[in-house]
């Protein structure tokens, strides 16, 4: 536990619930800045985002900079261009990013050779009236707003062998993970941000959740915002992320709506609770909320206080 977070007995008190997977989100009502992100690799797209805030940042800047780090490192894999290949054998990224005030996002899918996806979906937010770009149009947008590239032809021989049906006999399927981060600002705005090379072995052309507003993201100034992380065909059939965000509406806390999502998802899936889909939010007041169709899931969440991994259980079928 870090010590950071126990300046406030009572916070300590809640997060030390939270660790043990009770979470009391009524108690977490936070002041200030706060950030949540998923997986345990998150605690450094929230250190970015808090040290952004503290440097006077505004909220779409420490969103964009907490992804770039993930996006940076690579961390697990499976985000940005060191993340999953393609069934093809190279890696195909998706990205997008939302901001409350304005309802304004931005979304890039298949995007090829650009080390910073997420600045990407930041530049089509502000600098481009459409909302989602893909492939090759993407990638040009890209390089027209000068960000960071690499060649991308030593993807054509994979490319010409997939379109002539040859296919790699051992595509990398190991995984998948996703970068999404949710922000709140001092003035209590909100903001969000994903970033993934999606399902390892994905068929070229495949997209994910992640980049598909209401699915694997979705930010309400009114309500609260919800990420998802995950198999995105899972989540994209349910418009997870929007659930969340709408249940949120109704009167449940982050932590009930997504739980509550992944039972509706469950109930009308043929797959039941198999989903393999993970979710966090972020309301208005500061509370947080995390839940897991069928594995456990850790997240980190960070306030001036402190930076945490937490980990929920996957729910408990009804
Ligand atoms: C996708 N949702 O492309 C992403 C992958 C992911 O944890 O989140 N994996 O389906």
């Amino acid at each position: 536990m870090s010590l950071l977070f126990c300046t406030r007995p009572a916070r300590y008190l809640l997060l030390l619930a939270f660790a043990s997977c009770a979470i009391q989100p009524e108690l977490a009502v936070v002041d200030g800045p706060i950030t949540i992100a998923t997986w345990p690799f998150g605690r450094f797209a929230n250190e970015q985002a808090m040290q952004a805030f503290a440097d006077g940042r505004s909220r779409l800047d420490a969103v964009e900079l907490g992804i770039r780090e993930i996006e940076r490192r690579s961390s697990d894999g499976s985000v940005g261009l060191g993340g999953r290949p393609n069934a093809a054998g190279y890696p195909q990224l998706d990205a997008c990013i939302m901001d409350g005030p304005g309802h304004r996002a931005g979304s890039v899918a298949g995007l090829e050779g650009i080390v910073h996806p997420i600045s990407v979906a930041r530049l089509v937010m502000e600098k481009c009236r459409h909302v989602m770009l893909v492939g090759e149009g993407a990638r040009w947008f890209a390089l027209e707003h000068g960000v960071e590239s690499v060649d991308v032809s030593s993807y054509e021989p994979q490319k010409a062998d997939w379109q002539r049906g040859r296919r790699p006999q051992d595509p990398d399927t190991r995984g998948h993970d996703t970068i999404t981060l949710l922000v709140r600002d001092a003035d209590g705005h909100l903001a969000g941000g994903c970033s993934t090379s999606g399902a390892g072995g994905k068929v070229p052309g495949r997209v994910g959740d992640s980049p598909i507003l209401g699915a694997g993201l979705y930010v309400d100034e009114e309500v609260g915002a919800a990420g998802g992380t995950g198999i995105g065909e899972n989540i994209m059939r349910h418009c997870g992320t929007y659930l969340i965000v709408e249940l949120m509406r109704q009167g449940m806390n982050p932590q009930a709506a997504c739980e509550e999502a992944i039972h509706r998802m469950a109930a009308k899936d043929p797959r039941g609770y198999d989903l393999s889909v993970s979710f966090i939010a972020l309301d208005k007041r500061g509370r947080v909320g995390a839940a897991s169709s069928s594995q456990s899931f850790p997240f980190a969440v960070a306030t001036s206080a402190g930076n945490q991994v937490l980990s929920v259980e996957k729910v408990t079928p009804r």
